[in-house]
């Protein structure tokens, strides 16, 4: 693969793999805005970054099983109703090194920054494919058990040189109220290379990787997609399962994300003086789910107090399309006197009443995929 013309980045990201590239920020960039910068973005990417310079001429083709293919041009996105979605992206990689202290597990080692929350601005996938003869799709039941694959101009190795692809259900793709997006902004400006440019799919509340980036063609498909990103990663596997036993037909893909919550005001390492300190952090929730209270602990777990939780987007250009905070993070924050070192401790509770896990042993899986465990930093005091 070649490597030779990747995007410049920011040099405060921190390098998890060079190629592909895999970066994240340091905590404290997360909590600094309620809207990621895009230079501050995590970027997860499994192949050298595509260059789509010729936009007049760049397309995604749409078939499948539907009446007639059709080439979709960037001019007839940009003429469908624009909207601005708040979303929050996560891996479902992120806090893997964590999960891989237990036990090790397979895949890039990530700290709590594969998350970020941007402002994606672009078409409803739901409008764009009223733009084609879906009717052989919804003839049997509405909308049957369909699926819509997103095909990517980008080869990655676990393809054996194919395109990176997945899948969502033709029933959430087609539901305007699920904010699926063919995104060609993030935070008011075109998507830059690194998140794809000039077009990504957006799809909130669930797992990162099923949100592809450079889009080439979108197939309606009878079951879902059959890639290696849909059924041999980003599954959920229990902890009794190992490289010698596992079946992956056993298990759907990962789609929405679980409740999660990391603190980002402070790391392991830090040396803090007695008195005040502030915990601040996110949480998010996957499918929707908003967060009900965030609980923070100075003395590992045993005693709680509520932090404040923080959600607004006060953002310049979000004029036209109403918008809301649905799929996005809060932050939050609680402060405490602390006088000798400490475990600082926040878990979140998400408006279902979901919680997270107390210790990462339970959820542990091969894959080290969604440690939403408590989040835990060992701070110690110094004079
Ligand atoms: N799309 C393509 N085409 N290629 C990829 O490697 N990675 C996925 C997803 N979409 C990926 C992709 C994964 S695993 C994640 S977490 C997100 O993109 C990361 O998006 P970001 O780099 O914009 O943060
Ligand atoms: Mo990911």
């Amino acid at each position: 693969s070649d490597y030779s013309q990747e995007p410049p980045r920011h040099p405060c990201l921190k390098i998890n793999a060079k190629e592909p590239f895999n970066a994240e920020p340091p905590r404290s960039a997360l909590i600094s805005s309620y809207v990621t910068p895009v230079d501050f973005f995590y970027k997860r990417s499994h192949g050298p970054i595509p260059i789509l310079d010729n936009i007049d001429r760049y397309c995604v083709s749409i078939s499948g099983l539907i009446g007639k293919p059709k080439d979709i041009y960037m001019t007839d996105i940009w003429k469908l109703p624009k909207y601005n979605v708040t979303a929050t992206l996560q891996c479902a990689g992120n806090r893997r090194t964590a999960m891989s202290k237990t036990r090790t597990v397979k895949g890039v080692g990530w700290d709590v920054s594969a998350i970020g929350n941007a402002v994606w601005g672009g078409a409803k996938l739901a409008d764009v494919l009223e733009l084609i003869d879906i009717s052989n799709c919804t003839s049997t039941t509405p909308f049957g058990g369909k699926h819509v694959e997103f095909v990517s101009v980008d080869k990655c190795k676990e393809e054996n040189g194919g395109p990176y692809k997945a899948s969502i259900p033709l029933r959430q793709a087609s539901n305007p109220e699920a904010d699926v997006l063919l995104a060609y902004e993030m935070n008011g400006k075109p998507l830059n290379r690194d998140h794809g440019y000039p077009l990504r799919v957006i799809v909130p509340g669930v797992i990162g990787a099923r949100s592809v980036k450079w889009l080439d063609s979108i197939d309606i498909i009878a079951e879902e997609c059959q890639g290696f990103f849909m059924q041999k990663d980003y599954k959920m596997f229990p902890p009794s399962v190992n490289w010698d036993n596992i079946d992956w037909s056993t298990r759907k893909p990962q789609m929405d994300f679980p409740v999660q919550c990391a603190i980002c005001s402070l790391e392991d390492v830090d040396v803090v003086k007695p008195g005040k300190i502030t915990i601040k952090g996110y949480a998010t929730s996957g499918g929707g789910r908003g967060i009900e209270r965030v609980d923070v602990s100075i003395d590992g777990g045993k005693t709680w107090v509520e932090a404040s939780r923080y959600q607004k987007a006060i953002i310049p250009y979000i004029a036209d399309h109403a918008s809301s905070d649905k799929w996005a993070w809060v932050l939050f924050e609680a402060k405490a006197d602390i006088s000798q070192s400490a475990e600082i401790v926040a878990k979140a509770v998400d408006t279902a009443a979901n919680v997270q896990p107390e210790n990462v042993e339970v959820i542990w899986n091969l894959r080290g995929i969604l440690n939403t465990s408590w989040h835990r930093v060992h701070v110690r005091v110094g004079h």
